[in-house]
């Protein structure tokens, strides 16, 4: 930290608004050669290369999301997206996925920039990735995961709270991202809980040097999640979200529905993880791609209920930047 003289500058150093120690200071927007440190979440049967060329196009990163498709369908959402874009994107790997292997290999033929991975390790991709010219950023619910994500030689991660939809952590983005930045030397993204300007601000305060959002870009116009799915987050208050899958190590954030309710049912009456697992196979798809928001797994984070527009990638990427600097603004004039 910067030698502070005075009880100003102590305000204004706890605030994290010394040059070089915060989000503004263009470490991401340098790392990845975006113009916003706002990433998109990489949401599975979501992300495709509509929302993540609208995203990248717009100045943010734009991620398409692998989940659990097969490599080639991910060739053609990478092709799809360079044929709309040449600002970089990433790639989003789900490391349970049985398709991991092949998307692995995939992404260094396409000479994708970013991969950024999720549910696991990338250890056994990360030379690979490395020696094509990839950018790798894991994302990580731990201290101890950021750590050994380090020493590995990641180029930064993403540390995402529970308050983040799909599957996730045990802590909240608040407690987690100050502990991660107090233990890392490489730059910290945060995710989890974070949908506009004030969140993004906040982030900035805890350490992080860019914001990852998902469930905002849900409902954004160029996303192509069913609409069924767009209502059902728009309709949502804050309240409306609840984990489930605890029971089978694999905790899922999402709306309340017909399948949450049955989970969380079998879940307390001691169901095997098999018969949990069968109930979740194939519910996200059928709630992004079917519409069906009864028995299908409506993944979103706790933001849902402050996401109430539809609005298009460039709206939600220049606002929030512009409310994120307003707001720190405003609170340092009041010091
Ligand atoms: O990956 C996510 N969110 C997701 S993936 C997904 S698709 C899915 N479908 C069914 C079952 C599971 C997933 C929906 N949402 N977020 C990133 C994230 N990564 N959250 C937590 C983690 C994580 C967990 C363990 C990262 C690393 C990790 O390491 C364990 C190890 O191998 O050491």
């Amino acid at each position: 930290m910067k030698a502070v003289n005075s009880e100003s500058d102590l305000l204004v150093a706890s605030l994290g608004l010394v040059g070089g120690k915060n989000m503004f200071d263009k470490t991401i927007e340098n790392l990845f050669q975006i113009k916003y440190p706002i990433i998109q979440g990489g949401m599975a049967w979501i992300s495709d290369s509509s929302l993540a060329s609208a995203v990248s196009e717009a100045g943010g990163l734009g991620v398409i999301a692998a989940g659990g498709a097969p490599g080639e369908i991910v060739r053609q959402e990478i092709i799809k997206t360079k044929n709309i874009t040449s600002n970089p994107f990433a790639v989003n790997v789900m490391l349970l996925s049985p398709y991991a292997e092949e998307v692995a290999k995939v992404v260094v033929e396409e000479k994708v920039p970013i991969v950024i991975t999720g549910a696991g390790s990338p250890e056994k991709y990360l030379d690979a990735w490395h020696e094509a010219g990839i950018k790798v950023v894991p994302v990580v619910p731990s201290v101890l995961l950021g750590t050994r994500m380090e020493k590995m030689g990641v180029d930064a991660v993403i540390v995402e709270g529970m308050e983040a939809g799909g599957h996730i952590g045990e802590l909240t983005t608040m407690a987690l991202v100050p502990q991660v930045v107090d233990a890392l030397t490489i730059p910290v993204i945060a995710a989890g809980g974070i949908g506009d300007g004030r969140g993004m601000a906040a982030a900035a305060m805890l350490g992080a040097k860019g914001v990852q959002i998902g469930t905002r870009f849900l409902v954004c116009d160029e996303c192509t999640v069913h609409e069924n799915y767009k209502e059902q987050v728009l309709k949502a208050r804050d309240t409306d979200t609840i984990v489930t899958g605890r029971a089978t190590g694999h905790p899922i954030r999402g709306l309340k529905n017909k399948l949450a309710r049955e989970f969380v049912k079998l879940e307390k009456s001691g169901a095997s993880i098999e018969e949990l697992e069968a109930l979740g196979t194939g519910a996200l798809q059928r709630a992004a791609r079917e519409g069906d928001v009864a028995g299908g797994a409506l993944m979103a984070g706790q933001i849902a209920g402050m996401v109430k527009e539809r609005e298009s990638a460039k709206v939600i990427i220049e606002s929030v930047y512009k409310e994120a600097v307003e707001v720190i603004k405003k609170v340092s004039r009041n010091l």
